[in-house]
């Protein structure tokens, strides 16, 4: 590859920090919404606290599903400040996750592979009333108000949480 068409390709690995002030009280992926580009690799770094990253999807303890239905849903586990989690996007669509210990606190993020397609481009409750997603859980309402709307994030390609004011 030649230095021209490295810059003319978009940086391979997208990196989103685990983020909390020093009490626990606020807790965010930074940045929350994110675009980008079949192939590329989004990399969530812990900054403090302890963080996971975690698909929507029933597999991941019932929660409902919202990234595309033929994409593997991931969990993290646990990740203490310093480490790491890697994973590579091929399949376009909406790819909602969230935090298994924060996201009562609405530490959730979103991230969008070309098309801004699949259930995570639904409403929250598209699920309500089939009989084979009876025992799906919920978005809580405090992590439903923290992701960035898909216009906002086609429009603006990183959206950041603003902290501290209020
Ligand atoms: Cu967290």
């Amino acid at each position: 590859m030649t230095r021209a068409d490295q810059a003319s390709h978009p940086s391979p690995v997208v990196e989103i920090y685990m983020k909390s002030d020093q009490l626990g009280s606020k807790v965010w992926f930074d940045p929350v919404g994110v675009y980008i580009e079949p192939g590329q690799t989004i990399r969530w770094i812990v900054s403090e606290n302890v963080h996971t990253t975690t698909a929507y999807h029933p597999r991941n303890s019932n929660h409902s599903l919202r990234i595309p239905p033929n994409a593997t849903p991931w969990d993290s586990g646990y990740l203490s400040p310093g480490e790491d989690f890697e994973l590579k996007f091929m399949i376009q669509g909406v790819y909602d996750y969230y935090c298994m210990p924060h996201e009562g606190a609405g530490m959730v993020g979103r991230i969008i592979v070309g098309k801004p397609t699949g259930p995570g481009a639904l409403p929250f409750d598209y699920y309500e009333g089939r009989s084979d997603t009876k025992n799906w859980r919920p978005v809580p309402p405090a992590a439903q108000k923290e992701f960035p709307t898909i216009e906002r994030i086609m429009r603006e390609k990183v959206v950041r949480i603003k902290v501290g004011d209020g």
